[in-house]
């Protein structure tokens, strides 16, 4: 009787943290529903077709296979990561087509698995350094303004800067994104964007922030400018900021693809990448890049913007996102 009792009082516990789980999981990541729907045009172009179209032949044979690699590289994969998994199905001679769905499921988990956590970087009692970097349009200031909200929703003390200091119209919207998180802003109109960040930094130690999140231009037009810039910007924080946690990310814009990402490589000449962020993954048929990254660059993805408002920033979780691709 005693222990009947105990054991529901067990289960009431349980079920209680598990619904406190759901909730974090709705704000920090999808719910594998609404994962599922998000690259519903992603799993159709990269599963789907490819599936559909492999499984029915008898054996594997040169042909086909050249036609899986085609259609591997259609779905955003990228030449080098489409003609990896196949080269990989050549050798192994005993697999039979009907088994392609279960093989690709198995790749691209290892891919993803093989460029490290996803993890986004923080340390408690520390000062944490998001450094934002990426082509003009790809979500930077957007992404900003949500991590924003992210942290100061843990309670966390977030100071922004203004690093894209070419437009005015780029800070005063930094700005908005900012006062709608609460989060505090540094910003000097005009001035080198090095400064602002400069600036930032001391703020931040002597208010004892938690998080700086810094945002930068993108203008590739003039590629050895940006470069410059952010180099700058780096250096300022090595010299300034050497003990802080940092992370730099890298903003992808899903729906450029292939293009985007060969675009994205100078970033990685100027600064020390530690991972990216998908944005507009939202309606994207192209999320395929999301292996492609974690396999060319070598960086892992860790956060998918999937809309454009405050809360549409989620984590990116390998496991849930290839059972939704082939689910
Ligand atoms: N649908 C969708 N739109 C987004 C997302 N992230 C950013 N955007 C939109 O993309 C456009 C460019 O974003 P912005 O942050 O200004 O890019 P930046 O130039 O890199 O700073 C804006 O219209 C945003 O609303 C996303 O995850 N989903
Ligand atoms: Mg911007």
């Amino acid at each position: 009787m005693f222990d009947f009792f105990k054991k529901k009082e067990e289960n009431k516990i349980q079920t209680e943290s598990e619904k406190e789980t759901d909730e974090k999981k709705n704000f920090f990541s999808l719910t594998f529903e609404s994962l599922k729907k998000t690259i519903e045009k992603t799993s159709e172009s990269l599963v789907g077709n490819i599936v559909q179209k492999i499984e029915k032949e008898e054996e594997f044979d040169e042909f086909i296979l050249d036609d899986m690699e085609e259609l591997l590289i259609k779905a955003d994969l990228g030449v080098s990561t489409a003609s990896f998994i196949v080269d990989k199905l050549r050798k192994k001679s005993n697999m039979k087509p009907s088994q392609v769905k279960e093989y690709l499921q198995q790749e691209f988990t290892n891919i993803l698995n093989a460029a490290g956590s996803t993890e986004l970087n923080y340390k408690e009692n520390e000062l944490n350094i998001y450094f934002i970097v990426g082509v003009n349009g790809a979500g930077k200031t957007t992404l900003i303004g949500k991590l924003a909200n992210r942290f100061r929703q843990q309670n966390k003390k977030v100071l922004v800067a203004a690093g894209d200091t070419f437009r005015a119209a780029a800070e005063e919207q930094l700005d908005i994104w900012s006062k709608r998180a609460g989060a505090d802003i540094v910003r000097n109109d005009g001035a080198d964007p090095a400064s602002v960040v400069f600036d930032a930094i001391k703020k931040a130690k002597n208010e004892n922030y938690d998080v700086i999140l810094v945002d930068t231009a993108g203008r590739l037009q003039n590629k050895f400018n940006l470069m410059q810039e952010l180099s700058k910007i780096k250096s300022v924080i090595d010299k300034n900021a050497s003990e802080a946690l940092r992370e730099s990310i890298l903003v992808l814009d899903a729906n450029t693809g292939q293009n985007g990402l060969s675009q994205a490589k100078v970033f990685t000449e100027c600064v020390n990448l530690t991972s990216v962020a998908l944005t507009k993954l939202d309606g994207s048929a192209k999320g395929g890049i999301i292996i492609s990254i974690a396999k060319e660059m070598n960086l892992p993805v860790k956060l998918i913007g999937v809309g454009e408002k405050m809360e549409d920033l989620k984590d990116f979780i390998p496991d849930d996102f290839v059972k939704a691709l082939f689910d």
